[in-house]
C-alpha cells in the first residue's frame, strides 16, 4: 500500500506491506463496516476469501461425489440436492484472519483488518441425512470435504479440502448450501454447491464441493495444517475452529480519505453495532472511553433463535469534543471476553482484540 493509507491509527505500520498482500486485498474484499447497518447482509457487502481461482462451474453436470468408508456411494446432482428439504439459517461467517493486519509483525497473507465477515442467510439440505443415507462404515474417523479449486499454497499442490472429527461434523445445523439471501450462490461465494459449518471461521465451509470422502485415518489435507495457531514456522499448534467472540461498531458520524479518521458532533451520539461468538450467545457488549481501564454495559437487542447468527446493540453516547478512542468488547455464555492486546501468533489467526475506533468530537 501506498504512503497516503500509512497509519490506520492503529500502532501497526502498514508501510511495508507488500505486493503479494495488495494483490490479496484486491482479490479478497472485506464487508465495509457500513455494512453492520443490516441485519442480513447483503451479498455483495459480505466478505470474501478465495485462495486459488474462481473454478468454472456447470450446474447441470455438477456432481457431488460421496465415498471412501461408505455402505452405498452416492453421485449427488445439483437436481437430487435441491429435491431433499431445504433449510434456511442466517450464519455469521468470520475468516479466522480477520484482524490479522492489526498484528506486528503480521503474517504476510490476506492482510484484513476487521472486516472479514457477514450475516448472510445461507438455503441448503442439511448433510447428516445423506450421510445417513450412504451409511457410515464402523471404521470412519473423519469426513473430507474437496473443493473443485486447485493451487499451489506453501509448496504444495492441493485440491482445496478441509476434514472434521465425526462429532464435528454430524450436527443438525450443518448444511450443503446452495441459495444465499435467496439467490443461486453467486460464483466467488461457491456455485453451485458448498459446505456451510456455522461457528467455525470460515476455512472449513469448502466451496465448489466435489466430493465428500470417509475416512479411517486423521487427514492429512494441506489447510488443515496452515490454519495452526503456532508460534514459529512448523512449530507445534492447535487447529484453528470456532469463531472467538467479537464486537464491532457501525462507524459513527463521517469519515475522511483515504485514513478514515472519525468526525461526530458534539451531543448525543447512537453508537450500533453487532455481536458474535462461535461458543455460543453473547451476553455482554461494552465499551470503554478510557483504553479499557473502565467498561460500560450497552444494550443487547433480543438475542437471535440461533446464536450462530450475530446479535445487535446499540449505546448512547454523551459525546464531548476533543479526541477519543472507543474500544469495544463482547463477552459470550462460555465465559471467553474479548482482549484489549492482540496475541500474537505466526500465520495471523484469531486475533480476535477489542476493536479501537478513533473519533474527533467538533
Ligand atoms: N474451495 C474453497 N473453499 C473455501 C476457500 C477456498 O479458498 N476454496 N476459502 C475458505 C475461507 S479461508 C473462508 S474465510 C471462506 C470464505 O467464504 P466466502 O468467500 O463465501 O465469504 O471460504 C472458505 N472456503
Ligand atoms: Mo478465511
Amino acid at each position: 500500500m501506498d504512503r497516503m493509507t500509512a497509519d490506520p491509527g492503529t500502532e501497526t505500520d502498514f508501510r511495508g506491506a507488500t505486493l503479494e498482500e495488495v494483490g490479496q486485498a484486491a482479490r479478497n474484499h472485506g464487508m465495509p463496516l457500513e455494512g453492520l447497518r443490516y441485519d442480513v447482509t447483503p451479498i455483495g457487502m459480505h466478505y470474501l476469501v478465495t485462495h486459488f481461482d474462481i473454478p468454472a462451474a456447470d450446474e447441470a453436470s455438477w456432481v457431488v461425489d460421496l465415498d471412501g468408508l461408505v455402505e452405498r456411494p452416492l453421485f449427488l446432482s445439483m437436481a437430487d440436492l435441491r429435491g431433499r428439504p431445504a433449510v434456511t439459517r442466517p450464519v455469521t461467517m468470520e475468516c479466522a484472519g480477520n484482524g490479522r493486519a492489526l498484528m506486528s509483525p503480521r503474517a504476510v497473507s490476506q492482510p484484513w483488518l476487521l472486516e472479514a465477515v457477514g450475516n448472510a442467510e445461507w438455503t441448503g439440505t442439511p448433510l447428516r441425512p445423506i450421510l445417513d443415507e450412504a451409511g457410515l462404515r464402523p471404521e470412519v474417523v473423519e469426513i473430507l470435504f474437496t473443493g473443485a479449486d486447485h493451487g499451489i499454497q506453501g509448496g504444495v499442490e492441493h485440491d482445496y479440502q478441509w476434514s472434521f472429527a465425526l462429532d464435528d461434523i454430524l450436527r443438525d445445523d450443518v448444511l450443503l448450501a446452495y441459495e444465499v439471501n435467496g439467490q443461486p450462490l453467486p460464483p466467488q461465494h461457491g456455485f453451485p454447491i458448498r459446505l456451510l459449518v456455522p461457528d467455525w471461521y470460515g476455512m472449513c465451509s469448502v466451496k465448489w464441493l466435489e466430493r465428500i470422502t470417509a475416512i479411517e485415518d486423521a487427514s492429512d489435507a494441506f489447510q488443515l495444517s496452515a490454519y495452526q495457531v503456532r508460534q514459529e514456522e512448523g512449530g507445534p499448534g492447535t487447529r484453528v475452529t470456532r469463531k472467538s467472540p467479537r464486537a464491532l461498531m457501525l462507524p459513527p458520524g463521517f469519515t475522511d480519505f483515504p485514513a478514515r479518521q472519525r468526525y461526530v458532533d458534539a451531543g448525543p451520539c447512537e453508537l450500533t453495532g453487532r455481536a458474535w461468538s462461535g461458543w455460543g450467545h453473547i451476553t455482554r457488549v461494552e465499551i470503554s472511553e478510557d483504553g479499557g481501564g473502565t467498561w460500560s454495559e450497552v444494550e443487547l437487542e433480543p438475542a437471535p433463535p440461533s446464536p450462530s447468527s450475530w446479535r445487535a446493540w446499540s449505546f448512547g453516547w454523551n459525546a464531548v469534543p476533543g479526541e477519543h478512542e472507543l474500544l469495544v468488547r463482547a463477552t459470550d455464555d462460555a465465559g471467553n471476553v474479548q482482549p484489549v492486546d492482540p496475541s500474537w501468533n505466526y500465520g495471523g489467526f484469531m486475533n480476535n482484540m477489542a476493536q479501537r475506533v478513533r473519533v474527533l468530537v467538533r
